[in-house]
């Protein structure tokens, strides 16, 4: 018996956090008589008198949102950092530190219609928001006590999301968060080896055997990459070596509203639900360093393994050993790919 990737259990390596997963392509046939609940209703209203995203809505806050038109961002009511922490640390003992972290919460609305989502939006609403995530960049990497902006999108209640209308978050912070941090290191790492950049050389390699691509416009690409945990994991390459979000061509912002449109009707196809997903970017820190190594791309890690509302859980030897998978990226990314560009709920 010769090892093939899709038969044998197997560890693939992940070059951008230095981690291994393992995979277990024999699994995907044996049956399953876990968690199967009904697919949670779809039929939001337009505009809902009582959410707090929604034009003209009150927050918890007190504040009142603007009859905004395009998108909306606010300092978020609850943030999970803020930016007047005292400096300081706490180490009475070596094995036990502490060290003060300083930011700030961001909540970012990306359409007034509160039954949307980016799969449902055309590319010119998804313009507004590629822009409001670049003057955010700009504004909050501009400050001299935040060193890294992190972008992310946390999309359905799966995902812990705590209201349907179309938003994401930014948490902004003087340190590089722990993901962000492994993969500066290992992009650096391998910039110095090589005198490449890391993503840039993967690909290379990627578009040349073509097997885990899913979609690839002028200035983007998606594949599922070679050691994607989440069964149907994604990410979202820029083509250019550039680092950021302020980086790109007006040209390029409008590849990537096609390559998020792209990708997010594929996923809601895949099991005609309202995929959930969380989705964030990684670009090039805000503290003043030198990033030649980094290259922009965007994660979108889904939970969903086999229907509407079967999930994978992260639990048992994945929380104990090595995260594990059943179905490999190659399968994953056939099945994507094969999936059309008209989302199966028309618009109204
Ligand atoms: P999630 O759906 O990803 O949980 O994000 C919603 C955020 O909105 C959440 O972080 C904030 C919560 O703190 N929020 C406000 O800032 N104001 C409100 O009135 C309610 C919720
Ligand atoms: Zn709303």
């Amino acid at each position: 018996m010769e090892f093939n990737l899709s038969d044998h259990p197997h560890r693939r390596y992940n070059p951008l956090t230095g981690e291994w997963l393992l995979v277990s392509p024999h699994r995907t046939k044996r049956p399953w008589q876990g968690k199967v609940d009904d697919a949670p209703p779809e039929d939001l209203p337009v505009y809902d008198p009582g959410c707090y995203l929604c034009p003209g809505n009150r927050r918890a806050s007190g504040d009142v949102n603007p009859q905004y038109e395009t998108t909306f961002a606010f300092t978020n009511d609850f943030p999970a950092l803020l930016l007047d922490t005292p400096d300081g640390s706490y180490t009475p003992h070596p094995l036990v530190r502490a060290e003060a972290e300083h930011g700030t919460a961001r909540v970012l609305c990306f359409s007034p219609r509160h039954d949307l989502t980016l799969a449902r939006m055309t590319i010119d609403e998804i313009m507004p928001v590629i822009a409001l995530w670049q003057d955010e960049t700009r504004s909050l990497g501009a400050r001299g006590d935040i060193g890294y902006v992190q972008i992310f999108e946390n999309r359905g209640a799966m995902m812990g999301a705590s209201n349907p209308h179309p938003h994401g978050q930014i948490w902004a912070t003087r340190r590089l968060p722990r993901e962000v941090e492994k993969e500066d290191a290992s992009q650096r790492a391998y910039w110095k080896t090589h005198g490449v950049d890391l993503l840039g050389d993967y690909l290379k390699y990627e578009c040349e055997t073509g097997e885990r691509v899913v979609y690839a416009n002028d200035h983007f690409a998606v594949l599922v990459p070679f050691w994607a945990l989440w069964p149907f994991e994604t990410l979202v390459v820029s083509r250019a070596h550039v680092g950021s979000l302020l980086d790109l061509s007006d040209a390029a912002a409008r590849s990537l509203a096609e390559a998020l449109h792209h990708i997010t009707v594929c996923y809601d196809n895949l099991f005609r639900t309202s995929f959930p997903y969380s989705m964030g970017f990684h670009q090039t820190p805000t503290d003043g360093g030198e990033y030649p190594h980094w290259r922009l791309h965007i994660h979108f890690y889904p939970p969903l393994l086999r229907s509407a509302t079967v999930q994978k859980f992260m639990v048992g030897y994945e929380m104990l050993g090595t995260p594990q998978r059943d179905i490999t990226a190659e399968q994953a990314a056939a099945r994507l790919r094969d999936l059309r560009e008209v989302h199966y709920r028309a618009r109204v």
